[in-house]
């Protein structure tokens, strides 16, 4: 049998998964709970065959360049890999891996969880009670939301989170608007009801919520602009358990303080772990809902994610094409082709 696989785990996982990785590969973790520093995980890699990644590691050039030649493959243990620098991995000769599919329906129960709750008031309405600890009792005019029925739900990205968060939306009674780098087939779009735009700046102007659910590249970078938030109805909502960077942050916090937009339910945060005041002062007044980057965070979720590296670390030993090779085609966004 071959050698065993040398790994560097940058980030504490899940104990079963972490006890596996121990009896297959000859593993370093970093056991402290914050991420390594770039100068670390270089020494870290010292003769390691492999380096399991997360998003909160930053893989740029620069560390690229000066990996130890024993490192072969980069196991992001996560599904967003916009934390590598993707072109300076491949011109390396690198195999950069991520793990998909196994956080899609955790990820969308989470956006629909944010959907319903932001127009529903449902934080608020948990913390109007600890706050008062007392209840004035109900009245016809207390508490009043949104419906979510028969309004128009536009989804960034159809790939497998955006869908399954349409599929979620369409059972809520929302009708569905989607712009994706392509247009899904009959199969998908029908049972949906399903319309596809693709003009974004125009799917904007018709829909009530809107929810991101594309890869962070340079063409999806900001894809929610100052411009294009100008273009949502008034009172429009937008979700993002997807990545920060998706949105002119400081563009959006305007629109809501100002009144033009509803509000917004972010799990994100542009300038994390640090989250903008005034992001805090919109949490505090009921006009946006904030969540920890927990979209996927389920243990069964961390633990399938952690099952995937694994495959993709012995399929790749094993001088195969690991499942979950991240292609070129990737950096091909949506707004590329709008
Ligand atoms: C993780 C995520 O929290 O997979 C992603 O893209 O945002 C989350 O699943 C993180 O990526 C772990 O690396």
């Amino acid at each position: 049998t071959s050698p065993k696989a040398k790994i560097l785990v940058t980030r504490r996982l899940p104990e079963a998964i972490e006890a596996r990785m121990a009896t297959l590969f000859e593993t370093d973790v970093n056991e402290l709970d914050a991420a390594l520093a770039p100068e670390d995980i270089l020494t870290g890699l010292a003769g390691k065959d492999v380096l399991v990644s997360t998003i909160t590691d930053r893989i740029d050039a620069d560390l690229i360049g000066r990996l130890p030649p024993s490192v072969r493959l980069i196991a992001q243990f996560g599904n967003g890999v916009d934390n590598i620098d993707l072109e300076a991995a491949w011109a390396a000769g690198l195999t950069v891996t991520n793990t998909p599919s196994v956080l899609t329906e955790d990820t969308a129960d989470m956006a629909v969880a944010l959907m319903l709750a932001l127009p529903r008031r449902l934080v608020e309405g948990s913390e109007m009670l600890l706050r008062d600890r007392a209840w004035a009792g109900w009245s016809p005019t207390s508490m009043l939301g949104h419906r979510l029925r028969g309004k128009a739900l536009g989804v960034v990205g159809m790939g497998r989170i955006g869908t399954a968060v349409a599929q979620r939306a369409r059972a809520f009674g929302l009708a569905i608007h989607y712009f994706s780098r392509n247009r899904r087939p009959a199969g998908v779009e029908e049972p949906l009801g399903a319309v596809y735009w693709h003009d974004l700046d125009a799917m904007l102007e018709a829909v009530d919520i809107v929810s991101l659910h594309t890869p962070l590249t340079r063409d999806t970078h900001h894809i929610l602009s100052a411009a294009r938030l100008g273009r949502l109805r008034r009172g429009a909502y937008v979700i993002n358990v997807s990545r920060p960077e998706l949105i002119d942050e400081p563009a959006l916090i305007d629109a809501i303080a100002g009144g033009r937009l509803g509000g917004a339910a972010l799990d994100v945060f542009e300038n994390r772990p640090e989250i903008n005041p005034r992001l805090l002062d919109l949490a505090e007044a009921n006009k946006v809902i904030l969540t920890a980057h927990m979209a996927s965070a389920t243990l069964e979720a961390r633990v399938e994610m952690g099952e995937t590296v694994i495959v993709n670390i012995r399929t790749f030993m094993d001088g195969h094409q690991p499942p979950h090779r991240i292609l070129p085609d990737r950096l091909q966004a949506p707004a590329a082709r709008a």
